[in-house]
């Protein structure tokens, strides 16, 4: 499909109305949240509710309100069976008819959103398992193999829709005349290699020696392989994610010391970005396996997560003999 096709026309042309039909739903969600956080400093919803989510995080206003949005769309959609979120605790039946199940992470980074720096919206799609009536939790709890269509919004200097419904990576930059989502990145592939690193290295006390190694190897000097690497770090898992997806380079949220699991959550954050990745011609992985083979135990169940161009994927591999 060439650039500038709309968004709608691309998806009606992907063979799945029902997909399709969703898709255009979240999307036009997404376009409300990025109005919101455009003008979050002017109408006063910057800053958080004084509540704490299901992980006992801070919830932003703008985490509440995008909730609520993605919700209210998907419901709308006639073709969202079931949701599931990182602002709530349980899933939520919304078309009991539906075929698909959505997880979403509505507003990834939101401790930047009073910054302005790039904040985003991660979501992953299943095909329920249960039929029809009332979702369940086995709906979700698919391993990200069965995955049907993932993709992230990133609301920054533009706002990008990248999408994948498990053939290539597509992004669409909102137009701001129009509103309109129009193809401008297509078939994104990301460079087998990379000359970036990303990973909240303040941390470092905390990591396993073979993570440490890694970043000793990342930031040694060696020509060939351009290292030493350049550290860049957002702290908002969507913005580091799209540009090492464009330029190559690798992302980690590394297992806290002693444990298996890191920070950020499996079903919509780590799967999505995972199919995302591998569709580009990337990988990822915990550590010790890809994570699109993970089985999903928990709905908000973390994991480490090691992802981006192959190359320096399997060179943390090797540092972690899993
Ligand atoms: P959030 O979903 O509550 O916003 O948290 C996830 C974010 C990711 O976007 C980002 O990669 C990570 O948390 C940053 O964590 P840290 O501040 O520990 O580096
Ligand atoms: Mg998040």
């Amino acid at each position: 499909m060439k650039k500038g096709t709309k968004l709608p026309e691309f998806l009606t042309n992907s063979g799945n109305l029902e997909l399709a039909k969703l898709l255009i739903s979240l999307a036009e969600g997404c376009k409300q949240i990025g109005r919101f956080v455009n003008n979050a400093a002017i109408t006063g919803i910057t800053g958080s509710t004084g509540t704490t989510n299901v992980q006992g995080e801070a919830v932003q206003k703008l985490d509440e309100l995008s909730n609520n949005i993605l919700m209210d769309y998907l419901r709308a959609s006639e073709t969202c069976a079931g949701y599931l979120s990182e602002e709530t605790e349980g899933i939520f039946t919304l078309n009991p008819q539906g075929k698909y199940t959505v997880a979403v992470d509505p507003l990834d980074g939101s401790s930047n959103i009073d910054v302005v720096a790039p904040i985003g919206t991660i979501f992953s799609i299943n095909e329920r398992i249960s039929g029809h009536g009332e979702v369940n939790e086995k709906d979700f709890l698919q391993t990200g193999r069965a995955t049907k269509a993932a993709g992230y919004v990133v609301y920054g200097s533009s706002t990008i829709l990248v999408l994948t419904l498990g053939q290539g990576v597509f992004g669409f930059t909102l137009g701001t005349d129009d509103l309109e989502f129009y193809l401008s990145h297509p078939d994104i592939k990301t460079p087998a290699h990379g000359k970036i690193y990303s990973i909240n290295q303040g941390n470092g006390v905390k990591f396993d020696e073979p993570v440490k190694n890694f970043l000793t190897y990342c930031t040694t000097i060696d020509n060939e392989t351009s290292r030493p690497y350049s550290l860049r770090y957002i702290g908002s898992m969507v913005g580091d994610l799209h540009r090492n997806l464009l330029k190559g380079g690798i992302f980690i949220y590394p297992a806290n010391k002693g444990t298996t699991k890191g920070k950020l959550r499996l079903l919509y954050e780590c799967i999505p970005m995972s199919f995302i990745i591998e569709q580009a011609g990337g990988q990822a992985t915990d550590g010790c396996q890809h994570i699109l083979d993970i089985k999903p135990e928990e709905l908000h169940e973390r994991s480490a997560i090691y992802i981006g161009s192959r190359d320096m994927v399997n060179k943390a591999m090797e540092f972690l003999k899993c």
